[in-house]
């Protein structure tokens, strides 16, 4: 490893902050995360920028329908999206605000050398401008409708500063011919090279329509257009005019859809020559994730949120399946079928599966110490298992070689094919539940005499889930942790160097730990009906949500906060109380809910009918222990959904203690079920 760690940048589009994050947001932080951690395995120095794109005409229109001060506005927005990437745990090293000062600073900083350098002029522009996408239209006609979006373009003249982007046709040429790698995939770069080679019109820089934008210093009322805001945002994320003190710029990678490609390879770099400044290495176009054949947007109300899936499967089940589904680059169709079969499949089945098995033998077998391999050793040095994961780290991390050793592609994570890697680690999974059949430990454990083989295959086999925790760490990090975890070994798998991943690191005698299963199988049905009821929750809020009837004794964890605050002294009438009708209730079966680690899921007797109901104590009460419990239930309570669950009613408990601990009632006496409590 080098001694002063090389630098690596990477950058996601400033989203706008005119909705919230979807599923196609996700996907590009979620790349973007992946490298960042992959390049972190690798030894650089890595900084990730995402952030907000705040100005602009829609967001005038927005802060004024919410009757709020365009600041107020982006300023909740910018939070909303912070927050979202933070809970999803894909923070950004470097969040970016267009609203910062900083990047104020560097966009009149930019505007100011390319002005001095004789690319800026002051004219007028007359044209059909998409005010959703923030973008004139070439050779659009009055009338007309914006070919990206469909909705209507609108006739816009003013007095712009104009920026020579027809000066830029050759050196973008030249630059492209001399950087080959600069665009990718290779399709989107023949796209922009004819586009390019078809001559490039000089393009308006500033507006004097819109008002909230970064001011062009002693030209107002002139602001700032977006793309020229916009794109100035990645320099600003990493010092701006004081860029060179943090030495991050150029940005290695930029990574975008494929909407946005040409104000990357196109003005990004032109900008950046006019001002005589470093230009990108790279800028990585994907493609779509479309529903139903469609693009997504919250107008055709076909958005998939992340939260959901999330809640449901897990972060790694939503960013595996982003990655192994989809070769990245192309579009995509997203289905919650798809994602529901990957996740039973190659999550619950694949690797879930062989973590369970091989650690329930080495707890059965060796008392949960991971056994050591063989004594003469040979076994480790010449493991088949061993030379396929040495193949497979080969592939991902160098790429494959011709026969006289030359390289013929660079590696899956370097060269971003995901899916590839994927599906190379996961054949690997399925080598070694095969080498588990082969073997038979279960049989061999059964003869003393072939303890040594039995140690030998189990450590084989725990050897292989390190490595597979390494390897497959940037894609499902959580899920890796935690088998890092259980194979008994310390710190943070990401910390680990995959250059640095050799057969035979496991020593033996590891204490392994047993703990709920990496990935529970999941009802397929159960599962898309609850993502899909709790996405229509989160789109479709209920209005003013009606505050519970009862809402001290409550039993949900959610309330339970709000359960220990101290009772309010308003008092209420006996006609009040009245309304809600409480009875004695048994609890005939209980069981936990994948996805929602404070909810249990029970059937409860009330007398007249059996109710399906979700009580927030998982966490204090074992499933088990309380079939047969006779507890108090508010039985008129308006049916809702807890984590996509039908609940159907309320289970009454006390809250104890600061944390606001549920005790359910009891009775000291028999009680006949569906008996009233008034
Ligand atoms: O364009 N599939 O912001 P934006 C895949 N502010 N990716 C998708 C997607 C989908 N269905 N929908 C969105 C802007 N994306 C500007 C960028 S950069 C200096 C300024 C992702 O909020 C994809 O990365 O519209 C796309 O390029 C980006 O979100 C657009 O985000």
């Amino acid at each position: 490893m080098p001694e002063k760690k090389e630098k690596f940048y990477l950058t996601t589009p400033i989203y706008y902050t005119n909705g919230l994050p979807h599923i196609g947001h996700t996907y590009t932080t979620v790349v973007a995360d992946v490298i960042r951690r992959y390049k972190r395995m690798r030894g650089y120095d890595v900084v990730m920028t995402t952030g907000t794109d705040e100005h602009g005409v829609n967001v005038e229109r927005a802060a004024k329908k919410a009757g709020v001060p365009e600041s107020e506005y982006v300023a909740k927005m910018a939070d909303a999206w912070r927050a979202l990437w933070d809970e999803l745990g894909i923070p950004a090293d470097e969040f970016v605000r267009t609203t910062d000062i900083n990047h104020v600073r560097t966009v009149q900083w930019l505007f100011k050398l390319c002005r001095e350098n004789g690319y800026v002029y002051k004219g007028h522009y007359t044209g059909q401008y998409c005010i959703y996408d923030n973008a004139f239209v070439n050779d659009a006609k009055p009338g007309d409708n914006c070919p990206d979006c469909g909705r209507p373009l609108e006739t816009v003249t003013e007095e712009n500063y104009f920026f020579k982007l027809s000066s830029f046709q050759k050196p973008l040429l030249d630059f492209y011919k001399k950087n080959p790698d600069f665009i990718q995939p290779d399709t989107r770069r023949n796209e922009i090279i004819s586009f390019v080679e078809g001559g490039l019109k000089d393009l308006s820089i500033t507006r004097t329509t819109i008002r909230w934008g970064i001011p062009v210093p002693g030209e107002e009322p002139h602001v700032f257009y977006v793309w020229f805001d916009a794109l100035t945002a990645y320099l600003s994320a990493v010092g701006g005019p004081e860029y060179e003190k943090r030495g991050y710029w150029p940005a290695d990678l930029h990574l975008v859809g494929k909407d946005i490609i040409r104000f990357h390879t196109v003005y990004w770099p032109a900008f950046l020559m006019a001002a005589m400044l470093p230009v990108p290495k790279q800028v990585w176009a994907h493609g779509w994730f479309l529903m139903d054949a469609a693009k997504m947007s919250k107008s055709k109300g076909n958005v998939v949120l992340p939260r959901p899936i999330v809640n449901m499967l897990g972060m790694d089940a939503l960013r595996y399946f982003l990655l192994r589904d989809v070769v990245f680059g192309q579009d995509g169709n997203f289905s919650y079928d798809a994602l529901v079969t990957r996740y039973n499949s190659d999550l619950a089945n694949g690797l879930g599966n062989l973590a369970s098995r091989v650690l329930t033998m080495i707890q059965n077998f060796f008392d949960g110490k991971v056994p050591s391999p063989s004594k003469a050793g040979a076994g480790v040095a010449y493991s088949t298992l061993g030379s396929s994961m040495t193949a497979v780290k080969g592939l991902l991390t160098e790429g494959a070689w011709d026969e006289a050793g030359k390289p013929t592609t660079k590696g899956y994570y370097d060269s971003l094919k995901f899916a590839a890697a994927l599906q190379e680690i996961w054949q690997f999974i399925s080598m070694v539940d095969n080498y588990l059949t082969q073997e038979k430990p279960w049989e061999l454990a059964k003869d003393p005499s072939k303890r040594d083989h039995l140690a030998e295959v189990l450590y084989e086999a725990a050897e292989a889930l390190r490595s597979i925790s390494v390897l497959a760490h940037p894609v499902i990090p959580n899920a890796t942790q935690i088998l890092w975890g259980k194979l008994g070994l310390p710190g943070d798998v990401g910390k680990q160097q995959m250059d640095e991943l050799n057969w035979g690191g496991l020593r033996g005698g590891e204490q392994i730990k047993a703990t709920p299963a990496l990935f529970p199988r999941v009802d397929h049905q159960e599962a898309i009906e609850r993502i899909e009821s709790m996405a229509n929750e989160e789109l479709n809020p209920p209005k003013a949500a009606p505050a519970p009837a009862v809402s001290a004794p409550v039993a949900t964890g959610a309330s339970a906060a709000a359960a220990a605050a101290p009772a309010v002294s308003e008092k209420i009438g006996i006609e009040d109380f009245t309304k809600v009708e409480m009875r004695v209730g048994q609890i005939k079966t209980a069981e936990r809910i994948v996805g929602a680690d404070k909810l249990l899921k029970l059937t409860v007797d009330i007398g007249t009918e059996i109710r399906q109901i979700c009580a927030g104590i998982a966490q204090y009460y074992e499933p088990e222990s309380l079939i047969g419990r006779k507890v108090a239930v508010v039985v008129n309570l308006a049916p809702r959904k807890l984590r996509g669950v039908e609940s159907n009613g309320m289970i009454v408990a006390a809250s104890v203690g600061p944390e606001g601990r549920p005790v359910l009632t009891g009775f000291h006496e028999e009680v006949e079920v569906g008996a009233r409590l008034k």
